[in-house]
């Protein structure tokens, strides 16, 4: 059926968004020859039930190619990873194919069963006795796809009939954004046949994953929506602790633990419940998981117990359907990927719900490195959708993120009805958002200085992109940009020299990112607008640039010394 055409959360899809390396549709014919061959369908008569083995897939090449040691097991099984042996030349080949296409190790995935068992990941707490309420609500759970391989997909739907109480899952909705893998089309419906609770739904364009769950979202008749990434392994009794938070109160929005599949061995790697992380972002709106803070972690007395959660990192959660329609679902303007999570865990607290993570829900999700499909040429799909989300729901905190992105906005559509859907729900302001459910955040606003720190006359400017990786290492200096981004600084009230998480830190030889750790030491550093100099604390020294202008070091203060002059984009005198 062709949906693409409906209005979706009230707001009408502008068909104009599609630009010409998306790829064209294939012709609607299943290729019986491809060489990536279907697991066997499953045995007849066992609609939805959970059979026993069956579904390995034959490998492209009999498992002599495989290390020995395991040939006797079922691959994968109980979560176990896959390590391939020595590969002849063709295999090789094979395994490269599948990296390419799927940036996660298809050829791997291909081996292990797509009714793989898990270990059991729940702590006690989660089991005991009368944990759940008896009368749960029935959940629609919602799969997006765009060309997700197909053992993959398989394993994803067979972990959710296979390890949910049948009573609780209404029907399966499988969303094909507009794929053109072969195995996707006529393939997919067959191996389905005699599953009544999967239904396939097929954008007739390519809608991005945001207007996808739309689509799915709009054919569910269950009271809850649950959504899945197309590559996820849902573990043993993931769904009643879900199902429960909502059943107890409508307005909560829940997610599971989201466990590790390894991309390379599919290996499970699953995190108790002392491992919990909860979700935030930083100013370039990227989420980010951090430890439970303290202030949580003192409302419980079981590290098993759902935590309260300030973002999402968006692909897996359960939702009432009702209370998502009130939030307005997903702002449909939103095109391909990202954004949309910080969307709705804004609007969740915002207008009034509850955002958790529920511990006693695992559900594995293979992490990629990359992404392996198509996104819009000539537009920042993900920055149009970050200040679609900025211009609605943060206020004047927009501007911190408008900063880091170089204040030029582009064209990112008409925002109105999203506005009037917050001023229609009468949702609290991002600044009570900040104060009470993230306090931990950094504000810009309570630093001294912002924006990008360069030399002399040099035209260079302090760059890092102070991501994790760069942590220990130099910090680095290029010419500036003027974009914000990697030249985006901050100075801090207490001394910091900071972007989000990182801090400048000089122990005696490079000076360096490190995590901030807020006790002044080696990331003090005191900067002195009328003589430019930027001074560490406990060493006294100063920051300059090299005579090459290459590197930076750290020298005996010298105001007359241009290479140690350093000015800040924007400095608050008062
Ligand atoms: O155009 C597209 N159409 C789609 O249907 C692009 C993607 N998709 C599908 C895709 O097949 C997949 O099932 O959308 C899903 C998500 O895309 P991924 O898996 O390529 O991206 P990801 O795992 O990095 O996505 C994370 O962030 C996204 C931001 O928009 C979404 O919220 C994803 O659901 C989210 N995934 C998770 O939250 C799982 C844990 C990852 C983390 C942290
Ligand atoms: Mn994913």
């Amino acid at each position: 059926a062709d949906v693409s055409s409906l209005e979706l959360g009230g707001v009408a899809l502008d068909n104009n968004f599609l630009s010409d390396d998306v790829p064209a549709a294939q012709p609607f014919v299943a290729s019986r020859t491809h060489r990536r061959e279907s697991p066997a369908a499953p045995p007849r008569g066992a609609p939805d039930g959970p059979e026993n083995g069956g579904g390995v897939l034959a490998p492209p090449k009999g498992p002599e190619e495989l290390d020995a040691s395991k040939k006797e097991e079922l691959y994968g099984e109980m979560g176990k990873p896959v390590v391939l042996g020595n590969l002849t030349a063709d295999v090789k080949k094979l395994v490269d194919e599948g990296w390419a296409k799927n940036a996660f190790n298809q050829y791997v995935s291909d081996l292990i069963s797509v009714h793989r068992k898990l270990p059991d990941p729940r702590d006690h707490w989660c089991k005991e006795p009368g944990r759940y309420r008896e009368n749960l609500p029935q959940t629609a759970v919602i799969i997006c796809f765009h060309n997700e391989a197909w053992s993959v997909l398989l394993r994803t739907v067979h972990s959710v009939l296979d390890r949910s109480p049948p009573s609780l899952i209404k029907e399966i909705i499988l969303v094909d954004d507009f794929s053109d893998m072969p195995h996707l089309k006529l393939q997919l419906e067959e191996y389905f046949a005699n599953y009544p609770k999967v239904r396939i739904i097929r954008a007739a364009k390519r809608e991005g994953l945001i207007r996808a769950r739309l689509m799915g979202a709009r054919y569910a008749t269950a009271p809850v929506l649950t959504y899945l990434d197309s590559h996820c392994e849902c573990a043993e009794g993931w769904l009643e602790p879900l199902l429960d938070r909502i059943a107890r109160n409508k307005t909560t929005v829940v997610c599971p633990v989201i466990d590790v599949i390894d991309d390379t061995t599919l290996e499970f790697h699953w995190r108790d419940s002392d491992g919990v992380s909860v979700g935030g972002f930083d100013w370039n709106l990227q989420f980010n998981w951090h430890a439970v803070p303290e202030r949580e972690r003192k409302r419980h007395q079981n590290s098993a117990e759902p935590v309260w959660s300030p973002t999402m990192a968006g692909g897996l959660f359960s939702i009432d359907k009702s209370f998502f329609e009130l939030l307005g679902t997903y702002d449909s303007g939103f095109d391909i990927w990202g954004g949309e999570n910080l969307e709705l865990s804004f609007k969740t607290w915002m207008c009034g719900g509850t955002l958790e993570i529920v511990p006693c829900s695992h559900v594995g999700h293979i992490f990629r490195k990359r992404s392996p499909y198509k996104w819009r040429s000539g537009v920042n799909v993900l920055k149009r959708n970050s200040i679609r989300l900025a211009e609605v729901w943060m206020d004047d905190y927009a501007k911190y993120y408008y900063q880091r992105i170089g204040k030029d906005l582009g064209d990112y559509g008409d925002v109105t009805m999203r506005r009037d859907l917050r001023n229609r729900l009468g949702c609290k302001s991002f600044k009570w958002y900040l104060d009470n459910i993230y306090p931990e955040l950094f504000v810009p606003g309570e630093a001294v200085a912002s924006g990008e720190v360069r030399n002399g006359d040099s035209g260079m400017c302090l760059d890092s992109e102070a991501s994790e990786e760069e942590y220990h290492k130099p910090l680095g200096v290029w010419q500036c940009h003027m974009e914000g981004g990697n030249q985006y600084w901050m100075l801090s009230k207490t001394g910091e020299v900071r972007r989000d998480e990182a801090c400048l830190d000089y122990s005696g030889q490079d000076v360096i990112l490190y995590p901030c750790h807020g006790s002044k030491g080696n990331q003090y550093w005191q900067y002195h607008p009328d003589t430019m100099l930027l001074q560490h604390g406990s060493s006294k020294k100063c920051l300059a640039i090299t005579e090459s202008k290459q590197r930076l070091v750290m020298e005996e203060c010298n105001s007359s010394s241009l290479h140690q002059r350093w000015k800040f984009e924007n400095y608050d005198s008062s």
